[in-house]
């Protein structure tokens, strides 16, 4: 059983190249979040949303070389805005878990996890379950849009310049204590991080061959040993275009309903075993780019399952 959920909707949209990322948090609320909690058993209470200034309000004028000047950085779209909201939802995430609640962060883009990340890391040693059609490894130097969404993982390990901005480094999550669950879109670059790192990576041909369940249990397994909880980052997609249209950046040949399902049950039969799950994120939900809210409300499902909802 989980303790309270504390929902922290995070509407921000800095990190992606598409407009609309920010009205995720208000399109799984109104695709029946707290319904589907409450029939997975589990109390929750809504913390509203964080204030993000609106794109529209900050200086448009603002260019990214005036950001370098900032951050001693260029390549990185909005990064000033995305240190402000990160740690305000880094320090809601942390007194959230004091209070003994269960940090549920609803996005945004997935630059959101680098708060979450942050939050959840303060007082524990923090192991991840990162799903995603994609890597999010990205450095400023080597990212090839500037899009602080494909940079989390990155920003949270410290790499490149963000090894100087304590907002992101998060230093007590280990890099082998990271893993991926079905990867399939690594920038070329990308790659060679990746595969230098200590971090493990199941890909979808991981996944076709040898299935969810087993690919998550052994995914739990890693980020579980030797740390003291883990954070599950869910990118909706990774999910199959077909099943979850609502995405800024979809990518064929992505994990079906059912397994996303039994890849969020897995996760939560570990949790009813030994309490392992310390904080979650749901992100990339576009309501704008849906089909009648459908991405919304697999992600509204998805987070029932991983709190304990079955079907039986
Ligand atoms: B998401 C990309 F170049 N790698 O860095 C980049 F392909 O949070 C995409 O996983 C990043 O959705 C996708 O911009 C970020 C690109
Ligand atoms: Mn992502
Ligand atoms: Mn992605
Ligand atoms: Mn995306």
């Amino acid at each position: 059983m989980v303790s309270t959920v504390r929902i922290l909707g995070t509407p921000m949209d800095y990190g992606a190249n598409r407009r609309g990322v920010d009205m995720g948090p208000s399109a799984i609320r109104y695709a029946g979040l707290a319904d589907e909690l409450e029939q997975a058993g589990v109390e929750s209470v809504d913390a509203g949303d964080l204030a993000v200034p609106r794109a529209e309000e900050i200086d448009l004028d603002r260019n990214v070389e005036e950001d370098a000047d900032i951050w001693g950085v260029d390549n990185a779209k909005y990064l000033p805005e995305i240190a402000d909201v990160s740690s305000r939802l880094a320090d809601r995430v942390d007194e959230t878990i004091a209070d003994g609640e269960f940090p549920l962060v609803l996005g945004g883009d997935h630059s959101v996890a680098i708060g979450s990340l942050h939050g959840a890391a303060r007082e524990a040693d923090l192991g991840v379950v990162w799903f995603d059609a994609h890597a999010d490894l990205n450095t400023p130097e080597t990212s090839p849009s500037g899009n602080v969404h494909g940079m989390p993982l990155a920003a949270t390990l410290g790499r490149g310049s963000f090894g100087e901005m304590g907002w992101a480094h998060a230093p007590r999550v280990q890099e082998d204590s990271i893993v991926y669950v079905g990867l399939r879109s690594i920038d070329d670059r990308e790659r060679e991080l990746v595969r230098d790192s200590e971090m493990t990576a199941f890909t979808m041909a991981d996944v076709d061959e040898r299935g969810m369940t087993s690919v998550v249990e052994e995914a739990l397994e890693i980020a579980t040993d030797g740390t003291d909880g883990v954070h599950v980052s869910f990118d909706l997609d990774v999910v199959e275009p077909k099943s979850a249209p609502g995405v800024g950046t979809p990518v064929r040949g992505g994990i079906t309903y059912r397994e996303a399902h039994a890849a969020l049950e897995t996760v939560s039969e570990r949790h009813e075993r030994d309490g392992v799950l310390r904080s979650m994120d749901v992100v990339e939900v576009n309501p704008i780019l849906d089909e009648a809210n459908e991405t919304a409300e697999l992600a509204a499902e998805l987070t029932a399952s991983a709190f304990g909802k079955r079907i039986l």
